[in-house]
């Protein structure tokens, strides 16, 4: 039997490169996001592809009744999961904390930190129920440093981190492991999502850099899964060889 894994935000960046990455090495898959035409097409690639089975499910993060109404009707064969990657996520906008949009910054929260305290509150059954599973929580580097502008992205990445922590402590006695995974610049929607649309300002980001890919990202996320049962990475950050932390770059 396949093992299974269930990402968020598979529809994009990281998220869809780990549905990529797990279903060649033969998981599989339940693919989750808002745009499901997008997860209908990935589902169709990574079944023909790799033989593996995927799971689409279509909702928002955002919403709770849409999270558990979604999880709790899975199909009872995919409820033996092993693997969550808590993923979806995103920053909306750059601005000073005073010049800041109140809305962007209630989705910021709403999406980060409860649709992630959903989606594991959720699954958290089943993981119990098997009495193991790896939750894998995407930080980021504005979870370890705030920078200027970063305000409420930043604060949502702290949190992250906070739950991750704190949930490795409560998970102790279920054997659940935790990983929280914090990378630096990565080059996929993300830029082009918190600057709205203007791809111009998006590429900027990158300027005189080589950034992380999504696949870069989904490769170490992976390996976080293939350490022996009794070792769990609790934290990792990964960045391009040109950042050193949120704040220092060495940009050619
Ligand atoms: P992308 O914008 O490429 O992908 C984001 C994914 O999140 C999409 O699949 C999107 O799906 C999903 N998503 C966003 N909002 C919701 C929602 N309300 N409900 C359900 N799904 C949602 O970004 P990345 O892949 O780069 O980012 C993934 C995670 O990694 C995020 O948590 C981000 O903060 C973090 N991160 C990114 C870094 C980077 O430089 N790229 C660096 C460090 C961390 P859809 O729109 O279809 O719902
Ligand atoms: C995304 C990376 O540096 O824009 O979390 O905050 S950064």
């Amino acid at each position: 039997m396949h093992k299974k894994v269930f990402i968020t935000g598979a529809t994009a960046g990281f998220g869809e490169a780990c549905a990529r990455k797990f279903a060649a090495e033969q998981y599989d898959v339940i693919i989750t996001g808002r745009r499901a035409e997008r997860l209908l097409k990935l589902k169709d690639e990574l079944e023909q592809t790799n033989g593996v089975s995927v799971l689409p499910l279509s909702f928002d993060v955002q919403d709770r009744r849409q999270v558990f109404d979604a999880i709790r009707q899975m199909p009872e064969e995919w409820q033996q999961i092993d693997v969550l990657i808590n993923n979806a996520g995103l920053a909306l906008g750059r601005e000073y904390f005073d010049e800041a949009d109140i809305d962007e910054w209630e989705t910021m929260i709403d999406t980060n930190v409860k649709g992630l305290l959903y989606v594991s509150r959720a699954l958290l059954p089943f993981f119990i129920a098997k009495g193991s599973g790896h939750i894998i929580n995407l930080g980021s580097v504005a979870a370890k440093e705030v920078y200027e502008k970063g305000n409420v992205y930043c604060a949502s990445k702290f949190a992250v981190e906070a739950i991750s922590r704190s949930m490795r402590i409560d998970m102790l006695r279920h054997n659940i492991k935790v990983t929280a995974v914090h990378p630096g610049a990565a080059e996929t929607e993300f830029s082009v999502v918190r600057f709205r649309g203007d791809e111009a300002k998006a590429k900027a980001i990158y300027n005189g850099l080589k950034p992380l890919t999504a696949k870069d990202v989904a490769d170490v996320i992976y390996y976080c899964t293939t350490v022996p049962g009794h070792v769990c990475i609790n934290d990792i950050v990964i960045c391009p060889t040109q950042q050193a932390d949120a704040i220092y770059f060495n940009r050619k």
